[in-house]
């Protein structure tokens, strides 16, 4: 779609159709596929939907049921969310989340942070996803600050939108958002794990396999790999030195899901950030390197370094995989 940088190999900006994914025995939880339609969900006809959400959880399902029981004593996520921090600065937004307490507190909920580029088409699948986990998720969508259509109709998106600024391809401005986003994530203290996703997303797994495998995961899922080469070791700036070394430099895919104390860690980041800014600018697609190396450099002890996002790189190219609506089938998905 944007080609801007036909040398390079960022991922594609919210190309992907991402799938979260379970898949407890390799490890996998969350697959991107790309889509060439994004109004794909035009296509997604009832059966494609039902099978989605209610794929059987890999779980021993102990959780679910304390989930489901305890829904009325926790409806007011949405309203909670809605409160978005417009008034503050990015400064202000950040410093305040950087203070906010590493616990957690009342029941646990997971934030879904949505970074699109305008609205979500594939919603109405979310929308099934979410009903009748009230009070065990958050919502944050960063959308393109001029967009003023509609992020969706679902019920469950309205007022989940925070204030953004405008966001480009393999630019740093692809972290600020993510930190703007984590930001407002935190200042929400029950909060416990955080999911960057795009608007190409869709869960494969049903609610409570997802929030499960989260909340009782003691990793974080940063992805982290030394990878010679032009894109990988070679967007490494000498400048960065001594703070940040060859050695160091880690590439991994931009979806990542944390902890809420790696998140605290990432909006409080004054050391390496300023560096990344400064010396991995457009070729060098901060947001495949920053996370991963800033975690793999002081966190790596907690970190699985691996992503629950599968993207599917297997064809090569600027831009992972697409999966047309001819594509999008039943055995894809299971695979
Ligand atoms: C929304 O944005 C479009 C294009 O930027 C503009 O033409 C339109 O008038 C805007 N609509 C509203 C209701 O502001
Ligand atoms: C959480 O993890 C523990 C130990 O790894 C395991 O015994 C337990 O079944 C898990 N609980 C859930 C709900 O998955
Ligand atoms: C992740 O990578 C770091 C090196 O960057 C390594 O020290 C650590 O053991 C790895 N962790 C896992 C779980 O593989
Ligand atoms: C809906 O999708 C399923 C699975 O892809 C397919 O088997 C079925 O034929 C589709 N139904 C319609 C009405 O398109
Ligand atoms: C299963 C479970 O966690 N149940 C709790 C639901 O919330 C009430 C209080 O509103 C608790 O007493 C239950 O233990």
């Amino acid at each position: 779609m944007k080609k801007e940088y036909p040398f390079l190999d960022c991922q594609g900006y919210l190309h992907c159709l991402i799938i979260s994914i379970l898949i407890l025995g390799s490890g996998l939880l969350i697959g991107c596929f790309c889509v060439k339609d994004i109004y794909l969900k035009l296509q997604l006809n009832q059966s494609f939907i039902n099978m989605n959400i209610q794929s059987p959880p890999v779980f021993p399902p102990q959780a679910t049921t304390l989930l489901q029981n305890n829904v009325s004593e926790t409806k007011s996520t949405t309203k909670i969310v809605s409160k978005t921090h417009d008034d503050m600065t990015d400064e202000e937004l950040l410093w305040r989340a950087s203070l906010v307490s590493q616990i957690s507190d009342g029941t646990p909920k997971v934030a879904f942070m949505f970074l699109a580029r305008e609205n979500l088409p594939l919603s109405p699948l979310w929308d099934k996803f979410f009903k009748g986990n009230e009070g065990l998720y958050s919502i944050y969508v960063h959308s393109h600050p001029s967009f003023n259509g509609t992020i969706s109709e679902a019920a469950v998106f309205h007022g989940t939108r925070i204030r953004s600024k405008e966001v480009e391809w393999g630019k740093f401005s692809m972290i600020e958002a993510e930190r703007r986003l984590l930001a407002n994530a935190l200042l929400d203290n029950s909060n416990r794990r955080f999911i960057l996703l795009s608007e190409a997303c869709i869960p494969l797994f049903n609610f409570p396999t997802i929030y499960n495998y989260l909340m009782n995961s003691t990793k974080t899922f940063v992805e982290a790999y030394d990878l010679q080469g032009l894109v990988g070791r070679g967007r490494y700036n000498k400048l960065m030195k001594p703070q940040i070394k060859l050695r160091q430099w880690r590439k991994g895919s931009q979806w990542f899901e944390l902890d809420r104390q790696l998140a605290i860690e990432i909006v409080a980041d004054n050391k390496y950030l300023p560096l990344f800014k400064r010396f991995c600018k457009a070729t060098c697609c901060s947001d495949e390197h920053y996370l991963p190396t800033f975690v793999s450099m002081k966190f790596w002890r907690r970190n699985s370094n691996r992503s629950l996002t599968w993207v599917d790189w297997s064809k090569g190219g600027l831009h992972p995989a697409k999966f047309g609506r001819t594509k999008v089938t039943t055995d894809l998905l299971k695979n």
